[in-house]
């Protein structure tokens, strides 16, 4: 599967075993040791068994070394750009949804084609993270009628939209667990969750206090799961899944989700504790994970968001570089399946206090100069993009990395990346720097945007 750094070792051959191979080619040589003419026939077999010996070795470290880098899939060159399309606070924007849809034609302004819905099922809570009554598509955030004008709005400006899956937990109706809108009994409670009456099995994944874990195991659940998923596709108009708490269930039965329900993109929440001295087992955490999906699953790149804000914060920026010249976050392994973001509705500060985790406010912008230029799937924060002032600055540098035909796959060259300086050029054609000091590409270059510590070029 995807080689992470472990599976890049193991592309190596150890000397031990090339000795049988080598032989046996001795043996066949004492064979054939008085035929001259055969001799060189043998030379010639050698040659070309080494060669099948030693082909697939060299294509796969050149293969690992490449510009698509450390998965197991072919670069998939995506050039989408998404929206977070609510913040913490939206819901009390009501009706939301309309918000949204007045907002299309800025989305799609911007080369915004694909935007992430909060979960829109009736839930205890009102930003959504409860959900309740699964089919009933009327929330906080409005009716179900304004949410699939919504959707039907974004389709027209070819925005596809994605939903936020809550399916780790559920509450009931009227107590902890009399679920309704579908029917659930007790057996579809994890036997370890704190209302200690499911009947189910043990958690696959971490338990949540606040609602009751479901049994991903029990195969009715599952099935349950998938026609409303199906259902979200087909009756609301739903593209694809923002899989929410990934850590709270075993990973092979959201693969079996995602098989089913075939979403035109998928995408998963796993963060994990960043250890910013030591950050390659962040995102090799992400990479096994994704690997036990057979890379079908991206995940956001919570490993580039922590070494970022923090590079930006201090001016740190050789904290972009890995030991291997890369860089340093998710992209640096496997840029097709990670997608890039600043901040999102739980890191800023108006989310609960345990979660917050903000990327530094005078630095945002920095922080898109470097996922709107970089490989990955940029993800642009509804509150950056409307509230704060930088939809201009930003729907530049999205515009930017459309003309120059930049991608989830491209390249990056790493000119740069030390105290109070960071610049790289991503496909021999954007040059990027960020920071105080004063650099450029050189000749055959042109300046095409810049802001409060960055600047970004364009090959001439
Ligand atoms: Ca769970």
């Amino acid at each position: 599967m995807g080689c992470g750094n472990k599976e890049l070792l193991a592309l190596y051959p150890s000397p031990s075993t090339l000795y049988p191979f080598f032989y046996a080619l001795s043996a066949l040589d004492k064979i054939f040791i008085y035929a001259k003419n055969m001799y060189r026939v043998m030379k010639v077999i050698k040659l070309l068994a080494a060669l099948v010996l030693l082909l697939p070795l060299s294509g796969g470290v050149v293969f690992c070394a490449s510009a698509h880098n450390l998965g197991s899939s072919p670069p998939r060159f995506d050039s989408t750009i998404m929206l977070q399309g609510f913040n913490w606070s939206s819901w009390k924007t009501s009706p939301w949804w309309n918000i949204v849809e007045s907002k299309a034609g800025d989305m799609s302004q911007a080369g915004i084609n694909l935007v992430w819905l909060p979960p829109s099922s009736d839930s205890a809570s009102d930003e959504g993270y409860l959900p309740r009554r699964l089919y009933t598509q009327d929330s906080r955030y409005g009716s179900s009628a304004e949410l699939t004008s919504a959707i039907t709005a974004l389709h027209a400006k070819g925005v596809k939209v994605i939903a936020d899956i809550v399916v780790n937990h559920r509450v009931g109706t009227g107590n902890w667990a009399d679920f309704t809108d579908p029917a659930w009994g007790p057996e579809s409670v994890c036997s370890d969750d704190e209302w200690a009456q499911g009947k189910g099995a043990a958690d696959t994944g971490k338990g949540v206090p606040f609602a009751r874990d479901l049994d991903h195991t029990n195969a009715a659940v599952r099935k349950a799961i998938t026609a409303w998923l199906a259902w979200l596709r087909a009756s609301i108009g739903y593209d694809g899944w923002r899989y929410d708490f990934a850590r709270g269930y075993g990973s092979k039965y959201m693969l079996m989700y995602n098989k089913a329900t075939k979403p035109a993109f998928a995408v998963a929440e796993i963060w994990d504790d960043l250890d910013l001295n030591n950050t390659d087992p962040h995102r090799q955490a992400l990479t096994d994970w994704m690997d036990s999906v057979g890379g079908e699953i991206k995940v956001f790149d919570f490993t580039t968001k922590g070494i970022l804000q923090q590079a930006v914060a201090s001016g740190e920026y050789w904290r972009l570089k890995d030991a291997g010249g890369r860089p340093s976050g998710l992209i640096g392994w496997w840029p097709d399946n990670a997608v890039t973001f600043v901040d999102n509705h739980d890191t800023t500060v108006e989310a609960s206090s345990s979660k917050s985790w903000p990327f530094p406010s005078d630095k945002v912008i920095q922080g898109y100069a470097y996922i709107l230029t970089h490989p990955g799937i940029p993800c642009v924060f509804w509150s950056h993009f409307f509230d704060w002032g930088l939809k201009n600055e930003i729907t530049k540098l999205a515009g930017i990395r459309k003309t120059l035909g930049i991608t989830s796959s491209s390249n990056v060259n790493i000119v740069h990346a030390s105290q109070d300086i960071y610049a790289a050029v991503i496909d021999n054609k954007l040059a990027v720097k960020l920071g105080y000091q004063s650099w450029d590409p050189g000749s055959g270059w042109s300046l095409s945007v810049q802001g409060n510590g960055y600047k970004v070029w364009s090959k001439k």
